[in-house]
């Protein structure tokens, strides 16, 4: 059931030979067929046309002639072709080319869209809006955008060209006229700018000032958590491997009074695994080589390439990035969110812990592969940076306490164990310490008495990730961004339509690619993905291919799954379709850490392993109820990862639907990090997986603004000349759109609400701003007088 909606070309500019053309006609399902849509197209004489190049590459080509069906142009490079008209895509005057927004562009084709971009990006123009969605395409170098005189521009609103700091101040204005929470959520592929962008709208925001410094507080969190969860990938040398929403607090002044900090899903497994040409969280090489004498001498500190968990890979370094100052940075930031020299140190310690651990090796003891460590530097260094005893840290490494009935029975490990155990035992400690940070900044970011409940948050979670091998990991990200994308389509899509319907406009209905079946594909009880990912996950027998074919056979008439052969099985996401090798899914979702292990940093005297152990039993007892792990064996019975991940996004999605969304979705120009290289493929497919096609097509139709007659009447009534006093909010509605000669094509009343076409409020509240602004000037001259 899919409905056309005809785009009407905008451009009517006969004189110079341009003559609006017939558009597409645009159905609305599946953005690919609608987008290379083409049948009513009729090339003509001397028009420009985008042709698909042998490379995939859009080629602006000339039409010499045309006979209906075939035509002869001429491309960029000179060469003259006789092709079919169906392969040719009408473009765009000149006088179009690198429009501000999108939506602005007559023919709204997919080589349009890209050559706009192009365009723009070109003359390191980066921001470009698609309708009410900010595209930002990553510059991959220092662009003169930025900084005090910029952000004192779009203060004063100067200037208009698309910005974060632009979606930024929009964000300031509606929370205090619309006395609504805020959220700018940002998106896209890793290296695209998220986090970058994420910087850029909190240096704007910083600007309003708070007093007491916390505003610079704010910004200084930043080098902390990257320090602790960014690292050096194959696609970014800094990337984020967390997600984060932070949201900051104003005061009823409009002044910053707090922040807080949310992460999601830490990917621990990086501490002890990593891969060639990657590197391990930066903290680690920051410490190794950016430490006082003093304090490598008390951490016993190698260089980084002494380490075994650090040398899997041979990077050890970042070109352009010195380690040992960002490190002064770090421990400078550290000061400024409060966190206590004595803290700092045994942070650094568990820090040196987690590397020591990796060089603990075992040696085997009988002819069972059971194993004992090997009393060396490495383990001696362990036990005195986490401060317990050598030989409760020995057999935690390689015994396992294990109940049968009543009593307790000891078990040696064999090697993989131990190396299991030492390994979970690092990772544990590693996540551990970084929410305990997480937790430090935001007792100092804490929000003063004074707040008002006002909050701006700003969403930076990893994209959408498919890979040649696609993991646990992938599967959480992949489902965490469904959940987000029927945030966005919910909110420009259905809410839109619905909105209209419901006041009685007359609006052809659209439909859009809902996520829906994809979503229920995780999250239905019991016969999801989730629900049967735990409840094998409980089963003492359960492995990686029994989970498989369990999914295999009760999710196989799901249209948006499709089992593979051996282990792994398809999603169609709504970005394309991910193939996931469920090889590990068990165990990473499992994630246990041994009791024997938890009680070994509860008999710590250091403070940090104990208030770790302490949250790790505390999270045991929340699970009751919950998914209980492995009954009988003495492991940590807690939530499992997946579950609590879910708990995690319901939570954000709750928090993010109270709030107006602004959206940001940022776009990788090429796979090589380098500046000037534009590959329109690569970018063609992030617009697809980030639905901005889509919504510049369905804003572009409708009525994007609105406002209620009562309210609409109460901020703009005063502009009228003749009170109108006695009449309903209606009444003074319908006068104003007609004192201000609004065109009747770009508004439409409904029953409780105006609806608006894009940009046409901004021409009022221009004018009420100017009002307003003579009035109050009046009135503090006034003030001025009488003081
Ligand atoms: V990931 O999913 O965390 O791996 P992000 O966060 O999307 O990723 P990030 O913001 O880290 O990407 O940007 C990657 C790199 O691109 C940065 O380190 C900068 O070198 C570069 N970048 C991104 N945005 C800008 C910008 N506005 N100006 C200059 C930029 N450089
Ligand atoms: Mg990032």
């Amino acid at each position: 059931n899919t409905t056309s909606v005809e785009e009407r070309p905008t451009m009517d500019d006969g004189e110079d030979g341009f003559m609006p053309l017939p558009s597409p006609s645009v159905s609305a399902s599946h953005s690919e067929r609608r987008w290379g849509d083409t049948s009513s197209y009729t090339p003509r004489k001397i028009l420009q046309s985008w042709f698909k190049l042998p490379n995939g590459n859009w080629d602006l080509v000339k039409i010499l002639s045309t006979t209906g069906t075939e035509s002869v142009v001429s491309l960029t490079d000179g060469k003259v072709l006789k092709v079919k008209a169906e392969n040719l895509i009408p473009a765009n005057p000149d006088i179009l080319d690198g429009v501000d927004d999108l939506m602005q562009l007559s023919y709204l084709n997919e080589p349009s869209v890209l050559y706009d971009l192009e365009y723009r990006y070109n003359q390191d123009v980066i921001y470009t809006k698609a309708g009410p969605v900010l595209v930002a395409i990553n510059p991959f170098k220092k662009v003169d955008l930025y900084g005090n005189d910029y952000i004192d521009a779009y203060k004063r609103k100067t200037v208009e060209s698309p910005h974060v700091y632009a979606i930024t101040d929009t964000a300031i204005r509606e929370m205090i006229r619309d006395e609504v929470n805020q959220s700018i959520i940002i998106s896209g592929e890793s290296g695209a700018g998220k986090t970058e962008t994420a910087k850029i709208a909190m240096q704007y925001l910083a600007t309003l000032g708070g007093g007491s410094g916390i505003e610079y507080e704010i910004l200084k969190t930043n080098p902390i958590l990257e320090a602790f969860g960014n690292a050096k990938t194959l696609r970014n040398d800094n990337s984020s491997r967390f997600g984060k929403l932070i949201e900051i607090h104003f005061s009823e002044t409009g002044k910053i009074s707090g922040a807080n900090i949310q992460t999601f899903l830490l990917e621990k497994s990086r501490v002890v695994q990593c891969t060639e040409g990657e590197r391990s969280y930066h903290i680690f090489y920051q410490l190794c080589s950016g430490a006082s004498p003093a304090l490598k001498e008390k951490l016993n500190l190698r260089r980084a390439e002494e380490y075994k968990y650090l040398c899997q890979s041979s990077c050890f370094s970042i070109s352009r990035v010195n380690d040992a100052e960002e490190f002064r940075v770090v421990m400078e930031a550290l000061d400024v969110v409060h966190i206590s020299k004595e803290d700092q140190n045994s942070v650094f310690a568990m820090l040196a812990a987690v590397l020591w651990l990796g060089n603990v090796s075992f040696s085997v003891i009988d002819n069972e592969n059971h194993v004992e460590p090997v009393e060396d530097e490495g383990l001696q260094t362990v036990a005195k940076l986490i401060e317990c005893e050598i030989e409760e840290l020995k057999l935690a490494l390689s015994t396992r306490k294990m109940r049968v009935g009543n009593d307790s029975i000891v078990q040696k490990l064999t090697l993989s164990q131990a190396i299991d155990t030492r390994d979970a035992l690092a990772k544990s400690i590693y996540a551990c310490l970084f929410e305990w940070l997480v937790e430090q900044i935001n007792k100092s970011l804490a929000v003063g008495k004074r707040r008002t409940g006002r909050s701006i948050s700003i969403l930076d979670i990893y994209g959408f990730e498919s890979f040649d091998r696609n993991s646990f990991e992938q599967f959480c990200i992949n489902y965490a961004n469904e959940r987000l994308q029927q945030h966005f389509n919910r909110h420009l899509f259905k809410l839109e339509q619905e909105e209209y319907i419901q006041d009685g406009i007359d609006w052809a209905k659209v439909d859009f690619d809902d996520n829906q079946d994809c979503l229920s594909l995780f999250e239905k009880k019991p016969l999801g993905l989730l629900s049967l990912l735990d409840e094998e996950s409980t089963f003492p027998n359960g492995t990686d291919l029994t989970f498989a074919n369990k999914l295999k056979q009760h999710l196989g008439p799901n249209s948006s799954f499709r089992g593979e052969r051996g282990k792994a099985f398809t999603v169609c996401h709504y970005a394309g379709e991910v193939t996931y090798d469920t090889t590990g899914f068990l165990e990473k979702n499992r994630d246990l850490l041994h009791l024997d292990s938890i009680q070994l940093l509860s008999s710590c005297s250091c403070h940090l392993p104990q208030i770790f152990a302490s949250n790790m039993l505390t999270q045991s007892e929340k699970s009751i109820g919950g998914t209980l792990h492995k009954s009988g064996g003495a492991e940590s019975q807690k939530l499992s990862v997946a579950r609590k991940f879910k708990g995690q996004l319901f939570q954000l999605m709750l928090r993010l639907e109270n709030t107006t969304p602004h959206f940001i979705r940022c776009i990788k120009p090429n796979n090589v990090q380098s500046p000037r290289l534009y590959e329109q493929g690569l970018v063609l497919q992030q617009l697809r997986c980030c639905g901005v096609l889509e919504v510049v097509r369905i804003s572009r139709a409708g009525f994007p603004t609105r406002m209620s007659h009562q309210k609409f009447a109460r901020r703009y009534g005063f502009l009228l000349q003749e009170s109108i006093a006695s009449q309903d909010p209606l009444g003074v509605s319908v006068a104003i759109l007609h004192h201000f000669n609004i065109l009747p094509e770009m508004y439409q009343v409904g029953y409780t609400k105006l609806f608006f076409r894009t940009g046409q409020i901004g021409v009022l509240e221009d004018t009420r701003n100017r009002t307003l602004h003579g009035i109050l000037s009046v009135q503090s001259c006034y003030r001025g007088h009488l003081a």
